[in-house]
């Protein structure tokens, strides 16, 4: 049916407003709403890169509240009537393993400050943001390369030297470490960007902030050089939290990557 509204090679969007689990400060149910807020009064032309086609909006899945098993199974039915490319906008980083379980790619780029790769978070709960890159990789079992790591648990780091993970952390890297990355991927591409991986001065807007993060100038180049790439088949947006934002100086950065990654994928 959702194959019917766009045309096949249109870059589509859709909000995925999963909010069941989290650590810190609530609100990335809000993001998807606000970015359609805000999208019409950006302009679509730019030093940057102009977006030649306007994005098919697909709306939001419907999701329950409370539920997360229930909400990724939704999720991942969602998608697997959505032909790439696209754009998921979040909600919370777990809705990724939904979109992981649809695309299965051979390699999985994570842009995060942090890795989601705790066994349990809050101890004892199995599904939840800080471990869905863990489930999905157990069940997947894909290539990953983590980009802007900077807050991480032992046991996190761990599992990522073990399963052979490619790691750029913190955020001195530069373009050619990117390259050196970039050079070790393969095959299906999926690309994953958690906003938190952005310095909280630049990106309040977000539930699990650490300091020390990316500029905005930094971020825009580091998708490029991973999606012209890369051509990752998908990509989503995660984390963004509007009742953290201030003055909306997240939103518009969230809204000015989306139109970067659809001119790069379109
Ligand atoms: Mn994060």
């Amino acid at each position: 049916m959702l194959k019917n509204v766009c045309r096949q090679d249109d870059v589509k969007l859709f909000g995925a407003p999963m909010e069941d689990t989290l650590s810190f400060r609530p609100g990335t149910r809000f993001a998807p709403q606000k970015i359609r807020a805000i999208l019409p009064y950006l302009e679509y032309t730019t030093i940057f890169g102009n977006v030649t086609k306007p994005l098919c909006d697909l709306g939001d899945v419907e999701l329950l509240q409370g539920a997360p098993a229930e909400n990724v199974a939704r999720i991942e039915r969602f998608i697997q009537r959505v032909d790439p490319p696209f754009i998921m906008v979040g909600g919370e980083h777990t809705a990724t393993l939904a979109a992981l379980n649809a695309v299965r790619p051979d390699t999985y780029v994570h842009i995060d400050a942090h890795f989601d790769l705790r066994d349990q978070w809050p101890p004892g709960q199995k599904l939840s943001h800080a471990t869905f890159a863990r489930r999905a990789h157990e069940k997947l079992g894909f290539y990953a390369i983590y980009i802007g790591v900077r807050a991480y648990d032992d046991e996190e780091y761990k599992y990522a030297e073990e399963a052979d993970f490619y790691v750029l952390q913190g955020s001195d890297f530069t373009r050619g470490d990117v390259a050196d990355a970039v050079s070790t991927a393969s095959g299906r591409v999926y690309l994953s960007l958690d906003i938190d991986v952005l310095d909280p001065s630049e990106a309040p807007g977000v539930g699990t902030p650490e300091a020390g993060g990316l500029t905005y100038r930094k971020l825009e180049y580091l998708l490029a050089d991973l999606i012209l790439t890369l051509r990752p088949v998908a990509v989503d947006i995660m984390e963004y939290s509007p009742p953290n934002d201030v003055s909306d100086v997240t939103a518009v950065k969230v809204v000015r990557l989306i139109m970067h990654i659809a001119a790069m994928l379109q």
